[in-house]
């Protein structure tokens, strides 16, 4: 006997599987993270070169030191999530990057920014970043310049 369901085009049981699918082929390869909204106008940059390469991407807003918690959640999650990389900037005491980059195991992208209370003109966001420990990795793009990570990431996800 036909199924009924088949003639008539209505929903049987697959159709939440392929819904499911659908929303996998749709999730950010890349996550941008800043420690503040003030960081916005520079990290949105990186975010517009991966658009002009057609890659997805999600931006959000979270500081290593004031939001500590949601930053770990957010990078154990990552790959689970199907980043496939991090852009993380940060001015002053520029942790993010490096934290990002102790609680997950994908490539991080450090942005180092200047700002209102930058010392040496930003050299103190650079050092934070470039100076990571052995073994936990992050690479830093030159000082305010998010369009450097979006161009970096591109070239990883191309590998
Ligand atoms: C850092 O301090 C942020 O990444 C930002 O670059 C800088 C200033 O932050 P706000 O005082 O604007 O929040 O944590």
């Amino acid at each position: 006997m036909t199924d009924p369901a088949a003639q008539t085009g209505a929903i049987t049981e697959t159709e939440p599987e392929a819904e499911f699918a659908d929303l996998a082929v749709d999730a950010p390869l890349v996550g941008i993270i800043m420690g503040s909204k003030s960081d916005l106008p520079e990290m949105e940059k990186a975010g517009e070169v991966l658009s002009e390469k057609g890659i997805r991407y999600e931006i959000r807003v979270m500081s290593a030191h004031r939001d500590p918690d949601t930053v770990a959640d957010y990078c154990r999650n990552a790959r689970m999530r199907g980043l496939r990389i991090i852009i993380a900037g940060a001015g002053l005491s520029a942790a993010l990057p490096g934290v990002a980059a102790a609680h997950s195991d994908l490539p991080v992208i450090g942005v180092p920014l200047s700002s209102r209370l930058s010392a040496l003109g930003g050299l103190d966001a650079i050092l934070s970043i470039v100076q990571m420990p052995p073994g936990v990795p992050v690479a830093c793009v030159g000082l305010d310049n998010a369009r450097n990570a979006g161009h970096l990431a591109a070239r990883i996800l191309a590998t």
